[in-house]
């Protein structure tokens, strides 16, 4: 069967699960949420990270409802988790078809109503190939959700063409440094350069600055000497199922 068709199927069969990646303050190491990240457990191939889905899928009619199962899953999700945990929060990543549908703020207001989670507790993950669209309806809506109170980060950011105007034109609340970046930091000069740059401008805009992709504890030892305030990656944990995650959080202090 085509690759599509199965795709569609695999919404209607329940087959798509979210993992989460912890996030973690840089200077006390201590936990202030995580990232939701769609998998598919196909029937035959086995787990399947977004890599090898997440392109056909950006393109089908359902990626708006499947964006949707998304924010309400990680929504209840971290409902659940703040009473263990409660400045937590939740990275939820958009697909451009939430804004055509013209439906993402009232999702996003359902979604905060059904669980009782302040707006604060969400944050929406936009990557560049949604606001180079330059359409005032994103704008419209970035504005309304920014109003509602929810946190809007700006993903793999650096690596895009325009990520210094869009920043100007978009009100986002957050920066997400791309891992690519954080990679060498420690032994590329230019790559220290970059993020200290981009964490400079975060400080100037007024935004929050998390970075993606640590790995090394001198990783994290440049962005908390270089202000950096959030931290991602695989040296505080991979993205892993509720229940992992779970595990996790009886173990903090
Ligand atoms: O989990 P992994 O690191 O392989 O994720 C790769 C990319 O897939 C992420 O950076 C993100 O951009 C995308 N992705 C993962 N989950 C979702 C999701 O729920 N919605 C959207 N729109 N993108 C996602
Ligand atoms: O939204 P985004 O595409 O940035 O999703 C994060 C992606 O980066 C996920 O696919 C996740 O599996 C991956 N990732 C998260 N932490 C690390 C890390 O420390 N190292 C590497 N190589 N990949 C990571
Ligand atoms: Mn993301
Ligand atoms: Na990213």
């Amino acid at each position: 069967r085509a690759f599509a068709q199965e795709l569609r199927l695999a919404f209607e069969h329940g087959e798509f699960e979210l993992f989460y990646q912890p996030q973690v303050n840089t200077r006390t190491g201590a936990l202030v949420g995580a990232e939701a990240l769609m998998r598919w457990n196909h029937p035959q191939r086995g787990l399947l990270t977004p890599a090898s889905f997440m392109e056909v899928l950006s393109e089908k009619p359902s990626a708006g409802a499947v964006g949707e199962w998304v924010l309400r899953t990680a929504c209840a999700q971290a409902a659940i988790w703040r009473e263990a945990v409660p400045s937590f929060r939740i990275g939820v990543n958009l697909f451009a078809a939430q804004f055509r549908a013209g439906r993402l703020l009232t999702s996003v207001r359902e979604a905060l109503a059904e669980n009782n989670l302040p707006p604060a507790a969400l944050e929406l993950e936009i990557v560049e190939t949604i606001l180079l669209r330059n359409d005032t309806t994103i704008l419209r809506l970035l504005q309304e959700l920014k109003a509602l109170g929810v946190r809007l980060a700006f993903d793999d950011y650096g690596t895009g063409f325009a990520s210094l105007s869009l920043l100007k034109r978009y009100p986002v609340t957050c920066l997400k440094i791309d891992r690519s970046f954080i990679r060498d930091v420690d032994t590329d000069p230019e790559d220290a350069a970059v993020v200290k740059a981009i964490i400079y401008l975060g400080k100037s805009f007024g935004l929050e600055v998390i970075a993606e992709g640590v790995e090394t504890r001198t990783q994290l030892a440049f962005l908390r000497e270089n202000g950096c305030a959030e931290a991602q990656g695989y040296l505080f944990g991979k993205p892993v199922p509720v229940a992992q995650f779970e595990a996790m959080l009886s173990q903090q202090p």
